[in-house]
C-alpha cells in the first residue's frame, strides 16, 4: 500500500484497506496480493464462499435458510424482546450485499420525472438538514409463513421468523422528498440499492421495488441509518435503508443509493410478473394465474406470534403458564388479542400494550391455566382496528405463497 503512495500511484483506484479486511474475514485468510485488486472486482472466492458458522453481525442462533443469497430467520422464542436485537433480526437478500461501504462518502440521490429537482445527500447532510426521528417499526417479509401453503409455493421456505421490530433512527422520507420537490403527477417511488445481482451482471438489479407516493409521504415512512441505537448490520442494509411498516418488507430498500419519483407504478426488478403479487380475485389452491390477473401487495395483514414459552413447554397441573408475544397490523393498531387452549372452540382475551407509534408491534400477555394433564396447543389470534382477524388454519392460497397470517400455535404438555 505504502509503495503505491510513494510511487504516486493513485491508490483510490484500488480497493480500500477496510474492504480488504472484510474480504479477508469472509474468506478466513489473507488475500496476499489484495493491494493489487482493482476497485469494483469482487474476489471469486467470495462470490462462491460457503457459509459455515454465524453470518457477519448475526447471532449463531439465527436459522440460515440459504447462503447465496443469504436468507436467515429467527425462531419464535428468540423474538421475545419488545425490540428485536440487531443480531437476531432476520435477513432477506436477493443479491450480494456491497463489500466496500464507506458511510462518510455514501450518497443518496433523488430524481425522476415527477421530481422538481435532482438532489444528492450524504448521510451527514441527511442528519443535519432534516429533523431526526426514532420510530419502532415492524418489518415482515411478504413470504413469511410460505412453508405452510399447500400445494407448496416456490421461494424461501420461511416458517414464522421473517419478522422483527426495531427502533429505527433516521429522517422522514417525506421531508426529503419535499426538499427535492414532488410534482402533482407523482404516483410511485422506486429504490435502487448497492447490492449486486447474483449473476454478477452490473447492469442488472437484484431488486428495485417501491411504494405508492401516498405511502412514501406517511409520517412513519423513513430513511434510516441506525437500528436500535447502533449502525444497521451490513446484512440489513448498512449504512442507509428505507423503512416502511405495514407493507411487505421488500419495499424497504437496503444499501439505499437512489430513489426515483415516478409518474407511473415503478417497474423495477421484482415489481412485475408474479413477484410480491397475489391474485386480484381469490383462486382455488394450485391455480395458475396470469401475470395480468395478479395485483401488487400493498398491505401486510394482521398477525401475531407467541414468543414465550417455547413450543413444547412442560408445566405442572397446579401451575399457570405465562404467555407472551407480539401482534402487529398495517391498520392503526391491534385492538384485541385472544388465545385458545381447545383448538379454537373457545377464546379468552389477553392483555395488550399500546403501540408507541404506528407499526410498533404490541406486546400481549396472559396467564393460561389448563384443566387437567395432557397435550394442549395454545393458539393466538389478533384482531385489528379495521376489524380484520387472523384466519385459524391458513388464509387464501396464492401462487407465490405470500401473506400467511394464520394463528400461531405452540404445543404445551401438562404433567
Ligand atoms: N437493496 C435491497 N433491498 C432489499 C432487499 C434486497 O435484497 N436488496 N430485500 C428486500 C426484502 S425481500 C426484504 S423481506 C427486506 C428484508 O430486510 P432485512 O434483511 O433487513 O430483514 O429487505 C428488502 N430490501
Ligand atoms: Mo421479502
Amino acid at each position: 500500500m505504502e509503495e503505491n503512495l510513494e510511487t504516486g500511484f493513485n491508490r483510490r483506484r484500488f480497493i480500500s484497506k477496510t474492504a480488504l479486511a472484510s474480504f479477508a474475514t469472509l474468506i478466513g485468510t489473507d488475500i496476499v496480493f489484495g493491494h493489487h485488486l482493482p476497485k469494483g472486482i469482487v474476489p471469486v472466492g467470495i462470490t462462491h464462499y460457503d457459509q459455515n458458522g454465524p453470518l457477519d453481525g448475526k447471532s449463531p442462533y439465527i436459522t440460515i435458510l440459504n447462503d447465496r443469497p443469504v436468507n436467515a430467520e429467527t425462531l419464535p422464542h428468540l423474538l421475545n424482546d419488545d425490540l428485536t436485537p440487531n443480531d437476531l433480526f432476520f435477513v432477506r437478500n436477493n443479491g450480494i450485499p456491497p463489500f466496500s461501504i464507506d458511510p462518510s462518502t455514501w450518497t443518496l440521490t433523488i430524481e425522476g420525472v415527477s421530481a422538481s429537482s435532482k438532489k444528492s445527500y450524504t448521510i451527514a447532510d441527511l442528519k443535519s438538514k432534516f429533523a431526526n426521528h426514532t420510530l419502532n417499526i415492524t418489518l415482515e417479509c411478504g413470504g413469511n409463513g410460505r412453508k405452510e401453503f399447500n400445494p407448496p409455493a416456490k421461494g424461501n421456505q420461511w416458517s414464522t421468523g421473517a419478522v422483527g421490530c426495531a427502533a429505527w433512527t433516521g429522517v422522514k422520507l417525506k421531508d426529503v422528498l419535499n426538499d427535492v420537490g414532488v410534482k402533482n403527477d407523482a404516483v410511485y417511488i422506486g429504490y435502487y440499492g448497492a447490492d449486486t445481482h447474483l449473476s454478477g451482471d452490473p447492469n442488472k438489479n437484484s431488486i428495485s421495488r417501491g411504494v405508492p407516493i401516498a405511502k412514501a409521504m406517511e409520517e412513519e415512512s423513513m430513511i434510516a441509518w441506525a437500528m436500535n441505537g447502533k449502525d444497521i448490520p451490513v446484512l440489513n442494509g448498512h449504512p442507509l435503508r428505507l423503512v416502511f411498516g405495514g407493507t411487505p418488507a421488500s419495499c424497504s430498500g437496503k444499501w439505499l443509493e437512489k430513489i426515483v419519483i415516478r409518474n407511473e407504478v415503478h417497474d423495477g426488478a421484482k415489481m412485475g410478473g408474479q413477484s410480491y403479487r397475489v391474485p386480484c380475485d381469490a383462486v382455488a389452491p394450485g391455480t395458475k394465474v396470469d401475470d395480468a390477473d395478479m395485483c401488487i401487495i400493498e398491505k401486510m395483514p394482521v398477525k401475531s406470534l407467541i414468543t414465550s414459552p417455547k413450543t413444547g413447554a412442560t408445566i405442572k397441573t397446579n401451575q399457570s403458564l405465562p404467555l407472551k408475544g407480539h401482534a402487529w397490523t398495517s391498520s392503526s393498531k391491534v385492538n384485541k388479542m385472544e388465545y385458545s387452549i381447545d383448538f379454537g372452540k373457545h377464546w379468552k382475551e389477553c392483555d395488550i400494550t399500546e403501540p408507541e407509534n404506528r407499526f410498533h408491534w404490541q406486546q400481549f400477555g396472559a396467564d393460561v391455566s389448563f384443566p387437567k394433564k395432557g397435550y394442549y396447543e395454545v393458539w393466538a389470534k389478533a384482531t385489528d382496528s379495521d376489524g380484520n382477524t387472523q384466519p385459524i388454519i391458513l388464509p387464501g392460497w396464492n401462487p407465490k405463497g405470500y401473506l400467511n397470517n394464520a394463528c400461531h400455535r405452540i404445543a404445551v404438555k401438562v404433567v
